[in-house]
């Protein structure tokens, strides 16, 4: 069976993609797995340039296929921040909740229909001596004006969606999976994986 290097260290998206992946014919591993704490450059501009970064540093130095996402929120009102600097948009060591209320408040001023933000994320998938691949999916909601709801992770009591009048903290996993930006990008990353493993 292909052992596939999941390669993130955050554990909502890991746990994401334990449920995203299932029914491949490939073993998961985590970093802590494979014995790994060195953590990987995300400087770029791009969550492309960045999942490619992240996915060929760990691919190098664990020698096994792997995989990675660069994933996060952009804010039209704020000129499509914080984009790339989603994690560390409140400062390196800040929590979710911090992050969640740094964001509310830069949009204190902003009225409801025009808090419009989307999702990203860009799946890479690596493997010493191949090309890498990439996917993508994209999330369309809104900052609600306050956070609800305890699923998931990051800045997801305050995304909301419209046509489901909740936010994405108060969907249930399965439904959050099958919609999210990280849900679509998987989607098409399985069928890449499957081609590797031959199925
Ligand atoms: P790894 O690099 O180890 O995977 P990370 O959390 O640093 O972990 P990113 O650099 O891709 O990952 O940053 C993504 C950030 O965007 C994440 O920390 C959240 O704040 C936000 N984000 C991404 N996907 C999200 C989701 O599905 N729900 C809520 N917030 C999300």
């Amino acid at each position: 069976m292909l052992r596939v290097l999941l390669a993130t260290t955050n554990k909502g998206k890991a746990a994401e993609y334990r449920d995203l992946l299932k029914g491949l014919d490939i073993e998961t591993v985590t970093l802590d797995q494979a014995g790994i704490s060195r953590e990987a450059e995300e400087n770029y501009t791009t969550f492309e340039e960045n999942a490619r970064a992240k996915a060929e540093f760990y691919a190098a130095l664990s020698g096994l296929l792997t995989l990675a996402d660069d994933s996060g929120l952009e804010v039209d009102a704020l000129g499509g921040e914080p984009g790339v600097r989603s994690s560390r948009y409140a400062g390196d060591n800040a929590a979710d909740a911090e992050r969640v209320s740094f964001l509310l408040n830069k949009l204190r001023d902003i009225p409801q229909d025009m808090r419009q933000a989307r999702f990203k994320c860009v799946i890479a998938i690596a493997q010493p001596g191949k090309l890498t691949q990439t996917t993508e999916g994209i999330c369309v909601g809104r900052i609600a004006l306050e956070p609800k709801g305890d699923n998931g992770f990051g800045y997801d009591p305050i995304f909301f969606l419209p046509e489901y009048n909740k936010t994405v903290a108060e969907l249930p996993p399965d439904v959050k999976n099958l919609i999210s930006h990280r849900g679509r990008a998987a989607e098409k990353a399985r069928r890449l994986l499957a081609g590797r493993t031959g199925a």
